[in-house]
């Protein structure tokens, strides 16, 4: 297989990536990143990303880090999904809600993601009421800045699924884990609904096996 996804599928930045990957039907070979056996720091894998995150991809020798930029190097492969569009002002409505995702969206859904995801499966401890308050407090002016662009159209940067959905949307796979506290924004309801009910959103979520245990 030509294109090899370097992953931890129970992480929404990794689902992010195989959601993408199997919504525009490119072919790839899933390579489990085990956070339970620190393999993001193993040699092998800070030589594709020196951070050691994940996710990453080689394609047949090009490699990217960064699930936003993977998830556009994607949808680029299958233009006519229209996930990408080829539009540059459309385009860069669809690249504003992935600064958006990284700058505001993503930090307010980690704190949610470690206090109450992260630190159950690594055993770290109980959530923080301190850090709840405060990923509370960000998605209070976070939340409303979605839910009203979903007022406006189904999907967030218009009426057709785009790029911006799989960036943002990939949350939802711990949003009822985690607890995100989304329940007073009825448009984020819907699209969680929309999304979720997807085909390739489904099976994404096959692919989240924890570590050790059978598929
Ligand atoms: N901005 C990066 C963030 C990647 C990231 O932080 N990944 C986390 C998992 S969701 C990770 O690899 N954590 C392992 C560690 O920090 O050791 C992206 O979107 O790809």
């Amino acid at each position: 297989m030509s294109l090899k996804i370097y992953a931890f599928p129970l992480s929404p930045r990794s689902f992010k990536v195989l959601w993408a990957a199997n919504h525009v039907g490119v072919p790839f070979e899933l390579k489990l990143v085990d956070f339970t056996k620190n393999a993001q720091n193993d040699a092998a894998f800070l030589a594709l990303n020196p951070n050691g995150r994940a996710p990453a991809i080689d394609d047949t020798g090009y490699v990217l880090w960064e699930s936003n930029a993977i998830v556009e190097y994607l949808a680029s492969l299958k233009p006519e999904t229209g996930l990408l569009p080829q539009d540059t002002k459309a385009r860069l409505q669809t690249t504003k809600w992935l600064y958006w995702e990284s700058a505001h969206w993503d930090p307010a859904c980690a704190v949610f993601a470690f206090e109450r995801v992260v630190k159950a499966l690594f055993n770290r401890g109980e959530p923080v009421q301190a850090e709840i308050d405060r990923g509370t407090q960000m998605f209070e002016r976070i939340g409303k800045v979605l839910d009203g662009a979903l007022a406006q159209h189904r999907y967030v940067a218009g009426d057709k699924l785009t790029i911006a959905d799989i960036a943002l949307g990939s949350s939802m796979c711990i949003a009822d884990q985690a607890r995100f506290p989304i329940e007073n924004y009825r448009h984020i309801l819907r699209w969680k609904t929309d999304l979720t009910a997807l085909p390739s959103w489904t099976k994404t979520t096959a692919l989240q096996v924890p570590p050790g245990r059978a598929a």
